[in-house]
């Protein structure tokens, strides 16, 4: 089963607001299509006489593309999602695994021809053109994974907290099918869809449960979320979030996030930035953010000039 989940949403751009993507700003789909899935497995029971059939989405050990693309509900583009033909890549699978002998559909024989969109979409240069993924570069792994994000990938993050869209926003077919998902998966309000990255950076566990338990960002935890913040203030170069940086470098709980918090502030390299890198480097006892320190004081060494021009918003952080 493929689920469309794109709903139509304001523009959601906006300076020192992140970016979720639209898979994850609602209920939790993962509850969704279990609900969905169950009222056809109720059905393939009652034709059966008895139980015999399981649900599954996205958590068991099932390859769900692959299996998808064989049942002919449509084919796995070069940016690795099924894309169903005038339904768009922007659909979530489930599956109703039977006992019972059915007689298979035929596989999709659609391909992407020459198209290369998404490839040139990603950032990160994840997308390799043959139909495959190196997914620790895919910016939906950086933004899960539970420890640092590689210095050398931080910069093409983007102010992306939670997910990428990037690859599938540009995908002909997933555009021409347009935004046609129902109302739940619209985003509750627009914080969920674009938040307010300062006040993410300062993310509490009882918040964090408050707004997010019930959505699929709700898993990983308050702190990857406060280092996902970090990541998007340093590449969002803009001054007013110095001081956020700044009580986030020197106060927050998670050594994870205060490393990512000197390197933003190495990003920005405003002379209070500067200040604050060198105070905490004074007093850290932690060696794996002392050297997110040194790294980030380097850095506002080696790119002064450019940083000057970048960073011109908010002149006084
Ligand atoms: C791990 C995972 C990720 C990882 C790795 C993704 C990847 N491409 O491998 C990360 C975190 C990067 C990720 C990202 C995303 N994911 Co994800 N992810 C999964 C998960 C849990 C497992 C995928 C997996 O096993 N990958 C490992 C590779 C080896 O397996 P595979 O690519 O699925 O299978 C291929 C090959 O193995 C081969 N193959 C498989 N079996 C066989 C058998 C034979 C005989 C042969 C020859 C070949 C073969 O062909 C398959 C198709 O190309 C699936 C759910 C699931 N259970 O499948 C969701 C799933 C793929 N993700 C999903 C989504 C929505 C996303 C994101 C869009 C979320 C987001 N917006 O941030 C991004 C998309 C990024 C991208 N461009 O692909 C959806 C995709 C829906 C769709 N339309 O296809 C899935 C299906 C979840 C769901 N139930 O809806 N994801
Ligand atoms: S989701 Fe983003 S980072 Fe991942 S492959 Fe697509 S464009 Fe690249
Ligand atoms: S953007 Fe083009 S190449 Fe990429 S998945 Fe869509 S149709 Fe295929």
């Amino acid at each position: 089963m493929a689920v469309a989940y794109a709903v139509p949403v304001a523009a959601r751009r906006a300076p020192l607001r992140g970016r979720v993507s639209n898979y994850a700003w609602s209920r939790d789909y993962h509850r969704t299509l279990r609900e969905l899935l169950g009222h056809v497995a109720r059905a393939v029971d009652g034709v059966a006489g008895g139980a015999a059939s399981a649900v599954a989405c996205d958590t068991a050990p099932l390859a769900e593309r692959a299996l998808a693309a064989r049942s002919g509900l449509g084919w796995v583009g070069k940016h690795t999602n099924l894309i169903v033909p005038g339904g768009g890549s922007f659909v979530f699978l489930g599956e109703v695994v039977t006992t019972l002998d059915l007689a298979p559909s035929p596989p999709s024989k659609k391909s992407c021809g020459s198209c290369e969109r998404c490839v040139r979409a990603c950032p990160t240069g994840a997308l390799r053109g043959d139909y495959t993924i190196d997914a620790r570069r895919c910016i939906a792994d950086l933004t899960q994974r539970t420890d640092a994000v590689p210095r050398e990938l931080r910069p093409l993050v983007g102010e992306w907290v939670w997910g990428c869209d990037l690859c599938q926003d540009v995908c002909p077919p997933t555009q021409r099918a347009g935004p046609s998902g129902a109302a739940a998966f619209a985003p509750a309000n627009a914080a969920a869809a674009a938040p307010s990255l300062t006040e993410l950076l300062e993310l509490r566990s009882s918040d964090y449960k408050r707004r997010y338990r019930a959505t699929a960002m709700g898993w990983r935890g308050a702190a990857v979320l406060r280092r996902n913040a970090a990541v998007a203030l340093g590449n969002a170069l803009d001054r007013a979030a110095v001081p956020a940086l700044e009580r986030a470098l020197e106060s927050d709980p998670h050594p994870l996030v205060r490393g990512h918090a000197a390197w933003a502030l190495g990003r920005i390299g405003s002379p209070r930035a500067r200040a604050a890198l060198r105070a905490a480097a004074a007093t850290c006892a932690d060696p794996s953010v002392a050297a997110e320190i040194a790294a980030a004081l380097a850095d506002t060494e080696t790119f002064d000039g450019a940083r000057a021009l970048q960073t011109r918003r908010n002149p006084s952080g």
